[in-house]
């Protein structure tokens, strides 16, 4: 297991299509425990294949915020159904680092999709979980949540990010 660089915009990979597996196997379940501890080192909710540079459609989750884990894979995702009633949160990415903003999604969905072992599942999600596996779900797309944002709003985002960079920083 290991901690892998997160690739952050604007990184060209981070706008590829994942593509489906095969199957799960070793090499996807290494890549599944990769990711988790690449997500919670970087104290992120989710995380897509893609953001390591894997464009593979696989994605891991934990909303989780205390001690008590409760990862989640999901491989090879696909939406079943969207909830026509939509919420709001405050959305942020590791892609885009230290970026927030108001993004408005469809506050259900149902998923379906092999889990770490392989095993057909279906799973309603609501809430926080219904918003994170939508924003993950973007990442197979190439998909990043500024790109909802105002022309506006987005250029000031990319702009912070480019002044942000680790070796500009000026201790
Ligand atoms: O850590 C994350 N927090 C978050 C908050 C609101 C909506 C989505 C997310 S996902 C994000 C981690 C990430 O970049 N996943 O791709
Ligand atoms: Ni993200």
């Amino acid at each position: 297991m290991s901690i892998r660089k997160i690739l952050t915009e604007p990184d060209k990979i981070l706008r590829q299509v994942s593509k489906p597996v095969e199957g799960v196997g070793n090499e996807e379940q290494n890549l599944m425990r990769d990711m988790l501890d690449t997500m919670y080192a970087a104290k992120g909710i989710g995380l897509a294949a893609i953001q390591v540079g894997i464009p593979k459609r696989i994605i891991v989750i934990d909303l989780n915020k205390d001690e008590k884990k409760n990862p989640m894979y999901f491989v090879n995702p696909i939406i079943k159904q969207k909830n026509s009633v939509n919420s709001i949160y405050e959305e942020g990415c590791l892609s885009v680092p230290n970026q927030f903003a108001e993004i408005e999604r469809p506050n259900k969905c149902e998923v379906e999709y092999l889990d770490f072992d392989g095993k057909k599942q279906l799973l309603k999600a609501e809430g926080l979980l219904a918003t994170c596996i939508q924003h993950e779900m973007d990442h197979l797309e190439g998909i990043l949540f500024i790109d909802y944002l105002s022309k506006l709003k987005k250029s000031m985002i990319l702009k912070k990010l480019s002044k942000n960079k680790p070796d500009r920083i000026v201790v």
